[in-house]
């Protein structure tokens, strides 16, 4: 370690850690903007967060095992704890619960070393250019939080570790207005929707708003208040989104009697405070009944009919270089797959092709869909400052869902370079009908998504009906430098990606699939491609759907 000087304050500038963190020092000082804060806070950080974790062996045998944490996962294993069972849930991910050599859990977005992804040598950051050049940075090999799954056109980011997509989220938890809800889910009854399991899901989740008359004067939200001006001067509706970061938590960051979190740059490489992750609500308490096991870094490979009944589940239990360190062959009666819609269709997909589950549906791998996500920057005019100090936790959206020639929800999002960019930059969930398809690829044993990129078109032209109209107001211009050299829209990366083992299609109208009792699917990958806002919340309120649904009839 060395010491630098900045603004007459001293610090350990970290070289390279466990992780690899190779940090320049254009790079830091860049940085410093919002590092200062929470350097001098340091000290307070929780020293760790408790959630415990068991183990597997091979050969055991269990009533109940879910595959993957995340909202599915999580909805599954607390429900079925408190109607009695025993459960035991495997994440390919780590249990992300102990600080690393800089004090902290999670790294954050200006200085990523390996904790931020999931086995690669470079980053590979949504917003990948700046000025037109490229900006990711070298990492060290790990098993990181956030994962960048790279498929013919496009690439799709999750989350790994215990609590899924939860700990890389922006956290935005919207219910969709009602009246879409036909479109998203057709054979799902929307009253009890909206009567039982939205507030459930809601209420667990502990989703909560921000103070609108805080909004008003937090530097750390200029960026969303210009945003919302230009947008009410070009004729649009917005809407404040509520969130499950603690906005009470964010007033303390702003203030700077808390350590920063979301005003630290953290968010899509975890959140060190404010976030009530998965972690910290469902999975926490799952965990408190006493019959959950929670076994982190164990990758399920196979799952077929055991002799004897049951099902016989293959997994590798890996290292944090991503090696195979034990194989293990246990038996579950029940298997719930909650790996996410890309991890739970290729699992499927191959266990059907490869002959472990032959009889799985056709459709199995069918109705995949983006959410429509597209995004894009602009760059405002020298009075329209968007701050230097940007919350990572976007907080209000345009909602341009009511025009029938291309409708889309675009969140006004951070772009927290530490520095003022002038720029705004925003993801649009746009409704976009075209639909990928998951396929076995029996020469390389993988698994293969037939998306285009060019199939993303309509979703830029949905986005393009709000921004060209602000530009052309505000007299501005699209950034055509932060995804690529003279590329205006990030149309080849998906937050959101949806279906591939689609509700009452692929399975049964709560999550059972067919010819395999005891067999069920509960995530992500039910919904059809389309939830015209941000997904986890809908995700959450199926899933409490169907397990309800399936414990009183599934388990006497
Ligand atoms: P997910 O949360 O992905 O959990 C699946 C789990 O299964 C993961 O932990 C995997 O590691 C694990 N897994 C996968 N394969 C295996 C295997 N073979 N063996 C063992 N474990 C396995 O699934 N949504 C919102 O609503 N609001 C937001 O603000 C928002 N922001 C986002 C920002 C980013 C950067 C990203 C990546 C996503 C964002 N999302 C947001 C999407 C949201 O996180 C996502 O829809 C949900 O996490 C999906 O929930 P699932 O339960 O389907």
């Amino acid at each position: 370690m060395r010491s630098i000087s900045v603004r007459g304050l001293s610090y350990e500038t970290p070289g390279k850690s466990v992780y690899g963190s190779n940090v320049s020092r254009r790079g830091f000082l860049a940085a410093t903007g919002v590092v200062l804060g929470a350097a001098a806070l340091l000290g307070k950080l929780p020293a760790a967060r408790a959630l415990p974790t068991g183990a597997i062996n091979d050969g055991d045998q269990m009533p109940v095992l879910v595959i993957g944490t995340g909202y599915g996962g999580a909805v599954a294993a607390l429900r079925l704890a408190q109607a009695g069972q025993n459960v035991v849930m495997v994440e390919k991910g780590m249990s992300w619960t102990q600080p690393g050599s800089d004090g902290k859990v999670f790294c954050n977005m200006l200085k990523p070393d390996g904790r931020s992804f999931w086995l690669r040598t470079e980053t590979d950051q949504p917003v990948n250019h700046f000025m037109g050049a490229p900006y990711n940075k070298s990492i060290s090999r790990y098993t990181g939080v956030l994962d960048s799954e790279q498929f013919s056109g496009i690439r799709i980011y999750q989350g790994r570790g215990v609590g899924g997509g939860s700990l890389v989220n922006g956290g935005m938890a919207v219910t969709p207005q009602q009246s879409w809800f036909p479109t998203i889910l057709p054979s799902v009854d929307p009253g009890e929707m909206y009567g039982t399991y939205y507030p459930r899901a809601n209420a667990a989740l502990k989703v909560n708003n921000i103070d609108s008359n805080w909004f008003e004067g937090a530097d750390c939200y200029q960026f969303a208040r210009v945003g919302r001006k230009q947008a009410e001067r070009s004729g649009f509706k917005w809407s404040f989104v509520p969130n499950v970061y603690d906005f009470n938590y964010m007033k303390q960051e702003q203030a700077n009697t808390v350590p920063r979190s979301a005003l630290n740059a953290e968010v899509i490489y975890g959140n060190n405070a404010g976030k009530n992750s998965l972690d910290k609500t469902y999975l926490a308490d799952a965990s408190a009944t006493g019959k959950v096991t929670i076994v982190p870094q164990h990758v399920v490979t196979t799952v077929s009919p055991a002799n004897g009944g049951g099902f016989s589940v293959v997994m590798n239990q890996i290292d944090t270089s991503g090696n195979t360190v034990k194989s293990k062959t246990v038996t579950a009666q029940k298997v719930f797959f909650a790996a996410g819609s890309v991890g739970t269709s290729k699992l499927l997909v191959t266990q059907k092709a490869t002959g472990k589950l032959p009889n799985l549906p056709d459709s199995i791998g069918s109705g995949w869909g983006n959410n429509g996500n597209v995004m894009v920057a602009r760059q405002n005019q020298a009075w329209d400052a968007t701050g230097s100090l940007q919350s990572c936790i976007p907080c209000l959206g345009i909602d341009n869902l009511a025009d029938s020639g291309g409708p889309a929800f675009a969140e006004v999002s951070p772009f927290p370079a530490g520095i003022e960019t002038f720029a705004s930059l925003y993801l649009a969930i746009t409704k976009n009908p075209n639909r990928g398809k998951f396929t076995y690829n029996s020469g390389s044993g993988g698994v293969d998504l037939n998306w285009q990129t060019a199939w993303n078109q309509p979703g830029i032209d949905a986005a393009k009906r709000i921004f060209d109209k602000i530009n052309s107001k505000e007299g501005t211009i699209y950034r055509t430098d932060l995804f690529g050299t003279y590329k205006t829209w990030g149309d080849d990366f998906a937050y959101h990606p949806l279906g591939g083992c689609v509700l009452n299609v692929a399975t049964d109208n709560y999550g059972r699939l067919p010819s395999y009792p005891g067999l069920y699917v509960i995530d992500g990958s039910l919904i059809p491609g389309f939830t015209t806002v941000n997904p986890f919340v809908t995700i959450t309120a199926l899933a409490e759907r169907n397990i309800e649904k399936i414990i009183a009839e599934d388990f006497h």
